[in-house]
């Protein structure tokens, strides 16, 4: 029985920037809280370069506006117009803005640029080679997958769906060669030489990427703390982000309001400040996480955590011949949000791809499936803000525009398709979850926990 209960393969799946990291930071601050504690530290740099990244974005669409309001007259003033098209959202490139920005002027609404926001953009220039000595220092992940850096006549929702016509699945040899192929260390090199920079590990950084000036960094975002507040705050360029429709991502107004305490020399991350940090997963993680208390202190379970965009799908499939359970993460905020890697598709019909397809799986037949329906808050601020979800989703007809109704429809549709689709019948869980909610989560993970162990010892003819 203890063999068995260290056993657990468990398989984080769903598109990019569903919440699967950020769940998988759940497990380990929940079940794994001393090592958690030990690996905070070393999220410093990748919180510092995503609230310099927004930063920087923003000056951009400053930038582009002031030039155009100067190209327009002699004066330096803004005319902003109600876009006719918005940027796809969920997009952090600026390919969608300019589009934008070339668009019609109406005289309405005239606002005027003052010698501040000069003074701002000159200020916090410095921030720009911030953003590219951390961009160094974390690697691939902290590039996000667009549609230019992708072959959009190559991609397919589920390049692992293979239909098999009658012959034998994959043997677990070949499975295994691929995997050694795809997966890499849960530590990656930027957190190794992180953790030396912190004191909080005693092995060498072997990359040479370690050399990078850290502390520097950290010193020019803290002598920039006050002008990134003032470019935060100012009315006009909150009025210019939002007729323009930029997307910073989901943790730029969070990171905006702590930047007192993250902008500092002695700054240190909170948990929630980790569960709020994005970077890119590449390829296929796998996490060791080994349970800390309660009656199963010391047993494992091995998570992987996989990249979701669709260009690395295919790297899933080596994966699903031994997992025994899926966490399958949609968000459903995102109704109204297309691709970042192809704008052409709805993200949350993606999400349903997706899922119709790793239901259906015969590879997975023995796997439980679990469900979060991910990113709730979001759905909340959005259909507040007054984003109606019958625009987007076909048959939701007359129902109210309201986050509860929406998700009760949403978690029926992907239960009929698992009941409809499943090779064998298997029960539905179906979780509403916003997982950057330590408490709920860890509720919710703990329950998780349990039902998977019942289930995988119940599989096993143990009970
Ligand atoms: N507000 C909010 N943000 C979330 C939620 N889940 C994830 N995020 C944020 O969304 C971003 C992408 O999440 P991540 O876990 O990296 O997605 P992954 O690509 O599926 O691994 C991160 O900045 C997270 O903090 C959520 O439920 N609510
Ligand atoms: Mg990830």
């Amino acid at each position: 029985m203890k063999k068995k209960r260290s056993d657990i393969k468990l398989l984080l799946l769903g598109q990019s920037e569903s919440g699967k990291s950020t769940t998988l930071k759940n497990f380990q601050l929940t079940f794994a809280p001393k090592a958690w504690r030990e690996e905070r530290t070393s999220w410093r740099a990748v919180i510092q370069f995503n609230l310099v990244r927004s930063v920087n974005t923003i000056l951009d669409v400053l930038s582009k506006e002031m030039l155009s309001a100067l190209g327009g007259g002699s004066t330096a003033h803004l005319n902003i117009a109600q876009s006719s098209s918005r940027p796809p959202s969920g997009s952090w490139s600026m390919d969608a803005l300019d589009a934008n920005l070339d668009g019609n002027f109406s005289s309405d609404d005239e606002q005027e640029f003052t010698s501040s926001h000069s003074l701002l953009k000159l200020r916090l220039a410095p921030l720009r080679s911030v953003e590219c000595d951390l961009k160094t220092f974390l690697g691939a992940g902290s590039t996000e997958v667009t549609a230019s850096t992708s072959d959009i006549s190559q991609m397919v929702a589920t390049p692992f769906d293979i239909d098999y016509r009658g012959s034998a699945p994959p043997s677990a040899s070949l499975t295994r060669r691929r995997t050694n192929e795809f997966a890499v260390r849960s530590h990656a090199a930027w957190k190794r030489s992180l953790g030396m920079h912190t004191g909080s590990s005693k092995t060498r950084p072997s990359s040479p990427k370690a050399g990078l000036d850290l502390d520097g960094a950290t010193e020019v975002i803290a002598g920039c703390k006050d002008d990134i507040k003032m470019l935060w705050h100012d009315p006009l360029i909150q009025e210019l982000l939002k007729r323009r429709g930029v997307k910073l991502g989901d943790s730029a107004a969070y990171y905006f309001h702590h930047v007192d305490r993250i902008a500092n020399r002695k700054y240190e991350p909170s948990d929630d400040d980790v569960l709020r940090a994005r970077l890119r997963t590449l390829g296929v993680q796998e996490h060791k996480l080994v349970f800390e208390h309660s009656a199963d202190a010391g047993s494992t379970w091995c998570i992987y955590d996989v990249g979701g965009s669709r260009t690395s799908r295919a790297a899933w499939l080596p994966f699903f011949d031994d997992a025994h359970a899926i966490l399958f993460l949609a968000p459903i905020n995102c109704f109204d949000e297309q691709l970042a890697e192809d704008p052409r598709v709805n993200r949350l019909q993606d999400s349903m791809i997706l899922w119709k397809s790793i239901v259906s799986s015969k590879l997975l037949t023995g796997c439980s499936i679990v469900l979060f329906l991910n990113k709730y808050d979001l759905l909340v601020k959005k259909l507040q803000s007054g984003v109606q979800a019958r625009d987007f989703v076909t048959n939701y007809g007359d129902r109210e525009n309201d986050a509860a109704v929406f998700a009760k429809y949403m978690r029926g549709k992907f239960k009929t398709l698992l009941k409809d689709l499943s090779p064998k019948p298997r029960p539905f869980y179906g979780f509403l979850t916003s997982v950057i909610d330590q408490q709920n989560t860890g509720l919710t993970l703990s329950y998780l926990r349990d039902g998977i162990l019942r289930e995988h010892l119940k599989k096993a003819e143990i009970v």
